[in-house]
């Protein structure tokens, strides 16, 4: 185990692990650690030993927010200078898998960064909320856009004036996120679904990401055009041949990664 400044970071197999490690603040997202956070990911993007991120907090906290201490004082001009939000836009540009093992708190930016990664799985102690509406401000990375996306304008808008925090079933409801599991096996479950994921075929896992994603941006005929171009190119691959031979043949396939 290696020791980043606030992260922590472990492999099992092809999943590559980074837990939050901020236990005084309950992960509060301060600078340094948004930073370390996009060079760790990138790092594994572009390793190819490593096939999905699991990223984690503890089990009281996956994030409670962007730091406050660090902001109290911030004038605008500060908050324009740290331009905090160059590295979620690194985490925006990861390309392979990122799981989310999600328990506790998950607030403000905790929840923004939470709905960064791609499959959610979460203990049934989970709370997610977006509450800066208490503290005088509002969502900043994408809370307004990517939470209205997930569950629609009337319970973003709930959740976003009120300030109030979601249970792991309201959250499951409502297509926040993947999966509900029970607390004790929160953290397992998480790197279980990511070593599932990662046994198959990285550049399909890759393009069906990014199609997915697209979803949220392109309109209907423009994403399913996208998604055909990206279905076609996959018949240019080893692993799609092997793939479908396999199952012809009714043997387990050995993906390459080509
Ligand atoms: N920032 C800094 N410190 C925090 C934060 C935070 N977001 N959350 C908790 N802490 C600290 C507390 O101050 C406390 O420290 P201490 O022990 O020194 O007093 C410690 O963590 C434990 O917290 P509590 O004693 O409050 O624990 P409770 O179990 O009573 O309450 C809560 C837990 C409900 C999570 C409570 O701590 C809370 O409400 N936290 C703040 C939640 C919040 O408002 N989050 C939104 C922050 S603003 C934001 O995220 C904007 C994002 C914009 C984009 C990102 C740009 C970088």
């Amino acid at each position: 185990m290696t020791q980043e400044a606030h992260l922590l970071t472990e492999s099992h197999g092809a999943v590559a692990v980074i837990r939050m490690n901020r236990p005084k603040v309950l992960n509060a997202l301060n600078l340094e650690l948004m930073k370390s956070l996009a060079e760790l990911m990138e790092g594994f993007d572009a390793d190819d030993s490593i096939k999905v991120i699991l990223l984690a907090g503890s089990e009281r906290a996956w994030a409670a927010g962007a730091d406050i201490g660090d902001m109290a004082e911030a004038s605008v001009s500060d908050m324009a200078q740290r331009d905090q939000f160059a590295q979620w836009e690194r985490i925006k540009r990861i390309k392979k898998p990122i799981v989310a093992a999600v328990s506790g708190f998950a607030l403000g930016g905790g929840c923004e960064l939470m709905m960064h990664c791609d499959v959610i799985v979460c203990s049934e102690t989970a709370r997610i909320g977006q509450p800066e509406i208490n503290i005088g401000v509002m969502p900043g990375a994408g809370g307004t856009q990517r939470l209205t996306r997930a569950v629609g304008k009337a319970l973003a808008m709930d959740v976003v004036l009120s300030g109030r925090f979601l249970t792991a079933g309201e959250a499951m409801q409502h297509g926040l996120v993947s999966r509900v599991v029970p607390r004790e096996h929160w953290f397992r479950e998480a790197l279980n679904v990511a070593q599932s994921m990662a046994s198959k075929p990285a550049i399909a896992l890759r393009f069906a990401k990014e199609s997915v994603l697209k979803a949220d941006e392109l309109p209907l005929s423009q994403g399913l055009e996208y998604e055909r171009k990206l279905f076609y190119m996959l018949f240019d691959t080893d692993d799609q041949k092997e793939g479908m031979s396999a199952f012809i043949e009714k043997r387990k396939p050995s993906f390459t990664g080509k």
